[in-house]
């Protein structure tokens, strides 16, 4: 049985984090993988705060176990997430997208766990009192930044004396015991959670990443400052198309963009919804409940110490 300092900071089974994933890591989901021994993840994403707190108390009536809330920075109503998640108390608050520093205080009845994309940041979240950074490589679907997992952990891991849980690229066994190598004590997936049977995407959307093969994921929008990495579709095509064109503007190329995470996720609209997924997409040929995920995984992991120490 794989145990590390991430199971005993917030007594949980398995040392694996849902990754939030807006419109798709609802009360269900979160609640299916806290369930199966791993740590769930809502996402806020645009949401507002009243939308998160419903989740919240949605996802206390679904189990007793420890979850976690993403918030995500760049929304619109990250000031009235913050505050409901100060209110709310929640085992664990993860954050993305900028700096939560001006928060810390007001959570402090929570583990705080940031995701960092530099040693910068990491050190940062350390001095303000995070309990754990995560630390998410390109390979991450969605909202990325600038440097690949394999870099980023053990270069994180090297400057922080807290937990360090890696993310990006990590889908399987093989995936959670590399990651473990380069000194990470836990792991945060998320793309392969899309194929949970509890998680409530449309499935248009589980099935684009059923059927993704390694090359089918780019990442657009670098020039907006917030690059996403998403499965290649009519949408992205045609936003890729305009980002390189100088006559449209970053304006106009943002409104493109807009709502189309929503129509992928909710509405299924494989012609102009923006599927966020990770590079890992090619690896996942079924669905399975939460629980047989994590279960598979670690099984897994087990195995490969075993085959590796026979060699
Ligand atoms: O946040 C994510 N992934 C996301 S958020 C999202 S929703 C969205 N929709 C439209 C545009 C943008 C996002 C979809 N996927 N992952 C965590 C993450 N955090 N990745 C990168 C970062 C990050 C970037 C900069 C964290 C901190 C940071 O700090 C900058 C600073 O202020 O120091």
């Amino acid at each position: 049985m794989i145990k590390t300092n991430i199971c005993d900071l917030l007594g949980i089974e398995y040392p694996i984090f849902q990754g939030a994933m807006a419109w798709i890591s609802d009360a269900e989901l979160a609640a299916a993988v806290s369930e199966g021994g791993g740590l769930g993840i809502i996402a806020a994403g645009h949401a507002p705060g009243e939308y998160v707190r419903e989740q919240i108390h949605k996802a206390r009536t679904l189990t007793n176990k420890p979850f976690g809330v993403n918030i995500m920075l760049l929304s619109p109503h990250a000031e009235a997430v913050a505050q409901v998640l100060a209110e709310e108390e929640v085992a664990a608050i993860i954050t993305g997208a900028g700096n939560p520093a001006k928060y810390m205080k007001s959570w402090q009845h929570s583990k705080v766990i940031p995701v960092v994309p530099s040693t910068a940041l990491a050190k940062m979240m350390a001095r303000s009192g995070a309990s754990a950074v995560i630390v998410e490589g390109s390979e991450s679907g969605g909202h990325i930044g600038e440097l690949a997992t394999m870099p980023l952990v053990p270069q994180v891991c090297d400057v922080v004396d807290i937990p360090v849980v890696a993310a990006g690229g990590i889908g399987d066994g093989r995936g959670i015991m590399a990651a473990f190598m380069l000194g990470a004590t836990g792991v945060q997936v998320g793309t392969r959670f899309i194929l949970a049977k509890e998680c409530n995407a449309h499935q248009h959307y589980k099935n684009l990443v059923l059927k993704a093969k390694d090359i089918d994921t780019i990442a657009t929008g670098k020039r907006l400052g917030h690059p996403v990495r998403a499965l290649k579709n009519p949408f992205l095509r045609e936003f890729s198309g305009k980002e390189y064109d100088s006559s449209i503007s970053n304006e106009e190329l943002e409104k493109f963009g807009e709502g189309a995470l929503k129509l992928a996720a909710i509405d299924g609209d494989l012609a102009n919804g923006c599927f966020m997924a990770g590079q890992i997409s090619g690896m996942f040929h079924k669905e399975q409940t939460a629980r047989e995920i994590i279960v598979e995984m670690f099984a897994q992991a087990e195995e490969v110490i075993k085959q590796w120490q026979k060699i």
